[in-house]
């Protein structure tokens, strides 16, 4: 018999004693919101929901028109429940508080509403990004302070990835857990428990066009499997970038891998291209929890102190073996 996502969290509620009413209240939430943002995706060019919203996101990158409705959606889902305190998303300069006119929780909720915007109109597969933090105890107004916590202090993390299956994978720190959408019943089903990631790969994901960019230690790195059985790795690899990290990360769970998003000297004074608190956090934690590892290049992902909502980070993340090689290379460098 399959195990629905919300028997599973009500296990994991009563055996785990880990899980509280309300974190156990906000994952139905958001898996609901994920549902609604899958059926809208879905509708693509039928649903006048493709293409520019003519508008910029903090970050200054044009915003989809599907960004949007999916940053709405999960706002609208989340904000009356009374398990939050505030979320924070890439879509949304400051943080949102929660409105008075709903109770307060004790969690905060962070997002990618749609991670992948420039893969929506080609109909490539893309996906919402969440991470729960609690409250800090004393806190008694609520503002951006609040969210900068190391990774390692998060209680939930996932993604949904809206692709040829809509596919919630989560964790809650004991194991990570893939559930996929039954649209017949409208339910996520637990499909895989206690995912592990090889140690070592053939594959690595990275944009290649920036080589020219990158520091030493990673065009070490990638010239080593590009030489191949013929040179030091003494096997060959395969490449694969499909510039929506939902979509690699959840290859890399599936398979095995190494995805680098490294600094470049395209933007100097910028550490990377990717978010900390929304993209790398959640899917570094989930990497970690299957076995594998997640660094900038020199130091553990989860480690870092954030000093702002939307900084961004360099992202080594994946198959173990080959975060440590590369990471080694940058430590010797
Ligand atoms: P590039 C999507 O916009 C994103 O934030 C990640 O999902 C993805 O890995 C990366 O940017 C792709 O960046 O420079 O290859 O388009």
């Amino acid at each position: 018999m399959t195990v629905s996502l919300s028997r599973f969290l009500v296990e994991q509620q009563r055996e785990k004693g880990h899980l509280t009413p309300e974190l156990r209240l906000l994952l139905e939430v958001v898996a609901r919101a994920c549902k609604s943002i899958s059926h809208v995706v879905n509708k693509g060019a039928l649903g006048e929901v493709l293409g520019s919203a003519e508008t910029e996101n903090v970050q200054g990158e044009v915003q989809k028109k599907l960004d949007i409705i999916a940053n709405d959606v999960l706002i609208e889902a989340n904000e009356w429940g009374g398990h939050l305190a505030a979320m924070a998303s890439e879509e949304m300069e400051s943080i949102y508080l929660v409105p008075h006119r709903y109770p307060k929780g004790e969690y905060l909720l962070l997002f990618d509403p749609l991670d992948g915007s420039s893969n929506i109109d080609v109909n490539v597969s893309i996906g919402t990004i969440f991470s729960v933090l609690k409250k800090p105890e004393d806190s008694l107004v609520v503002s951006e302070t609040d969210f900068l916590q190391p990774g390692s202090a998060q209680v939930a993390a996932g993604y949904c990835v809206y692709g040829p299956q809509t596919t919630l994978v989560l964790t809650l720190g004991e194991g990570v857990f893939m559930f996929t959408l039954d649209r017949e019943q409208g339910s996520f089903l637990l499909t895989r428990e206690h995912v592990q990631i090889p140690k070592d790969t053939k594959e690595f994901a990275i944009n290649m066009s920036n080589m020219r960019h990158w520091e030493a230690p990673v065009k070490r790195y990638i010239d080593e499997c590009l030489l191949g059985s013929e040179g030091p790795r003494g096997k060959d690899f395969n490449m694969r970038w499909i510039a929506s990290m939902v979509a690699d990360v959840h290859r890399i769970l599936t398979r095995g891998g190494v995805f680098m998003y490294p600094w470049d000297k395209r933007e100097p004074n910028k550490p990377g291209k990717l978010r900390l608190m929304y993209e790398a956090n959640p899917m570094s934690w989930l990497i970690e929890q299957a076995g594998g590892a997640s660094t900038n290049g020199r130091e553990r992902i989860l480690d870092i102190q954030p000093k702002t909502l939307h900084e961004r980070v360099s992202v080594v993340l994946g198959s173990k073996h080959e975060v440590e090689l590369l990471t080694q290379y940058h430590l010797g460098s």
